[in-house]
């Protein structure tokens, strides 16, 4: 059971029970499928702040170690991405004499590879050894570390403090918020900026995006409920942007309560959200009700399809691939393999549902007459790539935010 909001120790109201699933980025060894450990992932809301998060949550430790999956330079939409936004913080806020930045969470190095080549001071924080390791062939300075408040300190004495505070799909995985914060107050400079980017609340929503909860996502952000946060830890939320990755997230940037002027994005996005009635115990309700919806179309054509002797396989094996195809009860059967283009996830298996993972080139060998889309935030990408695939007269299946053949 849950021991109440991990910000305020408010009560959580749950309003989302997906059922047992395993670690998402748990990628398996065919060999090693017994004893798979699996948690209940459900959803709540705090009554007391109004943040949405697990409901039980996976030790970190079983979800960063020295063989995190999820390499964050997989896309080209991602490098050039971070590339932007390492450009934008070096001419906004790493502009001072000697500025430095601390990524917490900095995976492959994505972003600071930017930072590291402009010769600016950085340090990047991620607690996976095989991604550091690539980070640091990239030129990034990178420990080994969650990040909490003892490490917080120990950086802020050994460096001084950081002009930035930088994290991109990582503060909403970090369970110990408090200690992260405090970590945040130490080392950062009093002037200086608290910046996130993360997935939106908003955007599961609107999208439908059900595949977005997995044991990674403790917390599932919105700007009222980041607000309160930044609010309860001594900061202020100054600036929000709608950025594209991931179907669409929120770039926080937090300051020291009073420390700079709060700009009217805040206010606009926060009205976006009364009026979506994002907070609202029915709007949760009817979600749990369409995902239902989706998961019944989704298996019914892949049931038909499967009977009219089509060959359908899967591309793309994000993490939001084990909640979709847990969730919706998905096995080999029906999807014989996922392809995928991170190395280090071919030849496993999914978790819980233990579709193997093949190469890229296992698709067009030969080409199948469906692909149903798990990596739907790469479409263009990919789909521009497999062009060659829907020449040939191949389908593509997508399930957010509904159930569609293209
Ligand atoms: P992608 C990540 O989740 C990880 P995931 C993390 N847990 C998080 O918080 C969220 O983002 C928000 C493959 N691919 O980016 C590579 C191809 O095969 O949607 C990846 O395995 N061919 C930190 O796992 C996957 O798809 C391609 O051409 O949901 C995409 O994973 C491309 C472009 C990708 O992240
Ligand atoms: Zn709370």
């Amino acid at each position: 059971m849950s021991s109440g909001c991990r910000i305020c120790g408010g009560k959580l109201h749950e309003f989302l029970d997906m059922g047992k699933q395993p670690s998402a980025n748990g990628f398996i060894d065919p060999a090693e499928t017994s004893d798979e450990f699996q948690f209940r992932l459900a959803l709540g809301t705090c009554v007391g702040c109004g943040m949405v998060q697990l409901v039980e949550e996976v030790p970190q430790e079983r979800r960063y170690h020295e063989n995190y999956r999820y390499h964050a330079s997989g896309s080209v939409l991602h490098r050039r991405h971070f590339e932007n936004e390492a450009g934008r913080l070096l001419g906004a806020e790493l502009n001072g004499s000697d500025p430095f930045i601390v990524e917490i969470g900095c995976n492959d190095g994505v972003l600071l590879s930017t930072v590291a080549e402009a010769g600016i001071r950085h340090l990047g924080v991620d607690p996976s050894t095989n991604v550091v390791e690539l980070a640091r062939s990239r030129g990034v300075r990178a420990v080994t570390e969650f990040f909490d408040a003892g490490l917080g300190e120990s950086l802020r004495d050994e460096h001084g403090h950081a002009d930035v505070i930088f994290g991109a799909n990582t503060i909403c995985h970090i369970a110990h918020i408090d200690s992260l914060f405090r970590g945040v107050d130490a080392l950062l400079a009093p002037s200086g900026v608290f910046v996130f980017e993360e997935p939106y609340l908003g955007t599961v929503l609107d999208h439908k995006a059900f595949d977005q909860i997995y044991d990674e996502h403790v917390f599932y952000f919105g700007v009222a409920s980041v607000a309160a946060m930044a609010e309860r830890f001594g900061f202020e939320l100054v600036d929000v942007e709608r950025t594209p990755l991931h179907g669409g997230e929120i770039r926080y940037t937090l300051a020291r309560r009073g420390a700079r002027s709060v700009r009217d994005s805040v206010g606009a996005l926060l009205a976006e959200e009364q009026a979506a009635g994002i907070t609202d115990p029915g709007t949760w309700r009817r979600f749990g009700l369409e995902i239902d919806n989706i998961r019944e179309e989704l298996t019914r054509l892949l049931r038909r399809l499967s009977s009219e002797g089509r060959r359908v396989v899967g591309y793309g094996a994000p993490g939001k691939t084990s909640t979709v195809t847990n969730y919706c009860g998905i096995d080999s059967d029906l999807l014989p393999f996922v392809c995928d283009s991170t190395r280090s996830k071919q030849g496993l298996l999914i978790p819980g549902s233990h579709i193997p993972v093949l190469p890229p080139e296992a698709f067009s060998n030969p080409y199948p007459d469906y692909a149903l889309m798990f990596a739907w935030n790469h479409a263009d990408e990919i789909m521009a790539k497999e062009s060659e695939f829907t020449a040939s007269g191949g389908h593509w299946i997508r399930y957010v935010p509904e159930v569609r053949i293209d």
